[in-house]
């Protein structure tokens, strides 16, 4: 066995480091944050003469998603091993009290030993978070609208809110869904539609979604709602793509809702995140026990958060948040604290 030190700036660092030096099957033994700018690992490595991997060297504070995924690859991972072999962390009380904050958030923990590496203390945690979210107004660019996301986590009702900002706003709308699948879908559509006194197409073949985007040529923006399907279903994901590539001016925004499973979400994003999406929209928050898979979901997606949706009432509650009070939301306690 080969056991090694290794000293760096930051845990991702020194876990680069550590894969270097010992390859891919290095455990971690120790890990400690000697001071504010210093982690030492202790690694080992069951036999000798391996390979190091060739690692593409890296510029410090690079946004590159690439890095960003490996670096919290590694974290995952070097956290996993810590917990199968026994080994708590040690950092200092000032990080910990950051890192169990995030923890309590529901931030995922490879995030938040991120996050930790950035923030020195619980109040730098808000500049942090803000520096890192990205927002979008949600009706900016394209003429076309379309939501997608699970089942039953609110792209109708949202549709609806968004298609109501818009007519507020002065433009001239039309609505269209895609959701001929689900019994009563339409209906819930039309009722909106008759309500906001716009036209409703319903499109039961995806081929025929580019003569009535072209029909309503006319309009500012045309809102699509789609059909709630299990991520997994590749057969979705497959006719998504089908849209995508009729090569329309559709803005493709997922939903989540805030209140989903983590391991859903997360599995999601296998099959969500093979997709083109813009934005982000993020449901049930005012359900929410907390917020903190508007981050995970931020980091995992790299795409800005357009909206939030807090509770059942059309138009008003949606919110449009900022960066700052996107990342306010976040840490906010929670229910129960
Ligand atoms: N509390 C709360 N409920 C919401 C919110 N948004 C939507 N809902 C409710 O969630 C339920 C499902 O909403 P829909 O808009 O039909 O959801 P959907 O994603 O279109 O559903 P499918 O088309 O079946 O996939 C309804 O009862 C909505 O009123 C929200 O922000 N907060
Ligand atoms: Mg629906």
């Amino acid at each position: 066995m080969k056991i090694k030190k290794f000293q760096a700036r930051t845990f991702s660092e020194v876990l680069k480091a550590v894969k270097r030096e010992l390859g891919p099957d290095a455990v971690i033994l120790s890990s400690e944050q000697l001071d504010e700018s210093m982690v030492e690992v202790v690694a080992a490595v069951d036999y000798e003469g391996l390979d190091p991997i060739e690692q593409p060297s890296t510029v410090e504070g690079t946004t590159d998603l690439s890095e960003l995924k490996s670096e919290v690859a590694r974290l995952k991972e070097a956290l996993l091993q810590m917990k199968k072999s026994g080994y708590e962390m040690k950092l200092p009380e000032k990080k910990l009290r950051v890192l169990r904050l995030l923890l309590k958030r529901s931030i995922k923990e490879e995030f938040a030993m991120r996050l930790c590496e950035k923030a020195q203390d619980a109040e730098s945690l808000l500049s942090v978070l803000t520096d890192e979210l990205k927002t979008m107004d949600a009706m900016s660019s394209r003429k076309a609208v379309m939501l997608i996301g699970p089942t039953g986590v609110g792209k109708t009702t949202t549709l609806a809110k968004l298609a109501s900002q818009a007519i507020r706003s002065g433009r001239k709308i039309a609505v269209m869904t895609l959701d001929t699948y689900r019994i009563g879908a339409v209906e819930q559509l039309r009722f909106f539609s008759r309500v906001l006194g716009v036209p409703l197409e319903v499109v039961s073949e995806i081929s025929d979604l580019k003569e009535k985007v072209a029909k309503h040529s006319g309009r500012d923006m045309i809102f699509i709602d789609t059909t709630g399907r299990n991520p997994r279903d590749e057969k979705y994901i497959g006719e998504i793509r089908a849209i995508h590539s009729l090569g329309l001016p559709i803005e493709t925004h997922l939903i989540m809702s805030v209140n989903s499973d983590d391991v859903f979400m997360t599995d999601a994003y296998r099959y969500y995140g093979k997709l083109d999406i813009d934005c982000l929209g993020f449901t049930k928050v005012d359900e929410a026990v907390n917020a903190g898979s508007i981050y995970n979901l931020s980091v995992l997606y790299q795409k800005p958060v357009a909206y939030i949706t807090t509770g059942q009432r059309i138009p008003t509650d949606i919110e449009f948040p900022d960066n700052s009070a996107l990342a306010r939301l976040i840490l906010r306690k929670g229910v129960e604290e």
